[in-house]
């Protein structure tokens, strides 16, 4: 077979020839699937992670400066008000002229919350039951509805979610969206490799792979011609914002103007941390240069460092809500920059190998190479970070139970509709206890349920209000 010719004399040129001895011992179905994969590698990429790897002890032992960074946030004085609404109207101005598309990362495999398909089509919504995909639909619709323009929606999938998730869409008529408008780009997988760089075969005599991060959509949108097509219809501005989080408000307009009145590159929303040891990213700075500081970073009395005011100075907890401007994830694609930098994290595997001459399956540890957004913050020459309040914009979905689960999700769902027949002055017939959802379509922000709420349906334990 000429293709295992081919490949043998990469493989070899390599280091990696402990392939051939797989290929020998499969079938010609498996050794083609393997081919292909192989055929996808980027070795000189491969080469320099593994040079990096074994770096990484020293590199890990440099001291870092950690800083905090400078958050914008807004009380109800006047000046705050004033300069609120001056942004807002900016974001405003942005939604009416079309020039904002929204991105939405959901090539994750959500393992964590067990849930056997990709994580938007999970069922949130406490009264409805609605999927995360279809709140965000509905969000965009009445985005689309307010501004009288139709925004792109690009969705970034892997290879492992994408069909699951182009055929939730069909299957429920694009969630009420011109079929035109939502757009699937998949991410790029990265092959995993073991403590001495060579690559792993999985139980199912593939290549052992993943998808490249969430700092792979950069490149996805790049490669998928998303950043031309988004050129083309005018498009500058890109709200990018991540699967689990049933709370996001889609293009929020005060944060598109907060980033796009001081020309921002990469701009970031961030919530107060609940308490010093909440494991969350922090938006801060490293060496001087804005980033994410992960929680494993900051030492115990760092974490616990305060303010002249009394708050935490590394308070700024990340929440993977980011505005991008076009120009800028243009320039990270460029020959001079050539994307983001990966991480690499140490995963238990079951790899096959092969042992007197026959497979057998072994639990081995691998090296998984990941890109993270946030890394781009340290690219960007200007960044808004804005502090928002958590209980309206972020509750979300990882685990099957406990802290940032279903339940949890729920529950600040329901405690934001409260909140807003609150805000409403209408709660007069509102029942302790009840379990409320608002369609995002009704209203997606306080200021949108105030202007339109009139009553609630008759009394009842749980209500719906569209
Ligand atoms: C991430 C952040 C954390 C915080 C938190 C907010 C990291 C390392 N940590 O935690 O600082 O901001 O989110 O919720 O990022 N995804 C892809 N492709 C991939 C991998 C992930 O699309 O290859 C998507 C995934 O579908 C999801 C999002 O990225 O929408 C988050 O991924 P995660 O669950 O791995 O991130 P997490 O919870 O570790």
């Amino acid at each position: 077979m000429k293709e295992v010719k081919e490949i043998s004399e990469v493989l070899i040129e390599n280091g990696q020839e402990h392939i051939l001895e797989h290929l020998g011992l499969m079938i010609a179905e498996q050794k083609e699937a393997l081919i292909n994969d192989l055929k996808q590698v980027d070795f000189k990429l491969l080469d320099s992670l593994f040079e990096t790897y074994k770096k990484l002890p020293t590199s890990k032992n440099k001291k870092k400066v950690f800083s905090a960074a400078d958050v914008l946030s807004f009380d109800e004085g006047d000046v705050s008000v004033k300069e609120k609404k001056r942004l807002y109207a900016i974001g405003e101005d942005y939604l009416s002229q079309g020039k904002i598309a929204v991105f939405l990362v959901a090539g994750g495999q959500g393992t964590r919350l067990g849930f056997n398909g990709p994580k938007g089509c999970y069922p949130i919504s406490p009264v409805k039951g609605k999927s995360l995909f279809q709140l965000f639909s509905e969000n965009i619709l009445a985005l689309q509805r307010r501004y009288g323009k139709e925004f792109p929606w690009y969705i970034m999938t892997s290879n492992e979610n994408n069909e699951e998730t182009l055929s939730f869409f069909r299957k429920n008529s694009f969630l009420g969206l011109n079929e035109h408008n939502v757009r699937f780009i998949i991410q790029k997988q990265i092959p995993s490799f073991d403590f001495n760089g060579k690559l792993i075969i999985s139980r199912d005599k593939k290549l052992l792979k993943n998808p490249n991060g969430h700092g792979g959509s950069i490149q996805a949108l790049y490669d998928s011609g998303a950043l031309t097509e988004m050129k083309n219809s005018g498009i500058e501005e890109i709200f990018y914002f991540q699967v689990d989080n049933p709370l996001v408000k889609i293009a929020d307009p005060l944060f598109a103007g907060a980033h796009i009145s001081i020309h921002g590159e990469i701009s970031s929303k961030v919530v107060r941390k609940t308490d010093p040891d909440e494991r969350v990213g922090i938006i801060g700075k490293v060496d001087g240069k804005l980033g994410c500081i992960e929680y494993s970073e900051l030492s115990s009395e760092k974490v616990r460092e305060r303010k002249e005011d009394g708050s935490l100075l590394f308070n700024s907890g990340n929440i993977a809500i980011h505005m991008l401007n076009r120009n800028f994830v243009e320039k990270l694609n460029s020959e001079e920059n050539k994307g983001l930098p990966y991480h690499l994290a140490v995963k238990d595997a079951v790899a096959l190998v092969v042992k007197s001459g026959t497979h057998t399956l072994e639990y081995i540890k691998s090296i998984k190479p990941e890109m993270f957004i946030f890394d781009a913050l340290s690219f960007a020459k200007r960044s808004a970070t804005l502090e928002v309040e958590r209980s309206e914009e972020f509750s979300p979905v990882k685990n099957s139970e406990g802290k940032d689960s279903p339940e949890t999700a729920r529950r600040a769902m329901v405690e934001r509709c409260i909140k807003w027949i609150y805000k409403s002055g209408k709660q007069d017939l509102f029942p302790k206890e009840a379990s409320v959802e608002i369609s995002p379509l009704f209203a997606f922000d306080v200021e949108g349920f105030c202007a339109r709420f009139v009553s609630l349906p008759e009394a009842s334990s749980s209500f719906y209000i569209e």
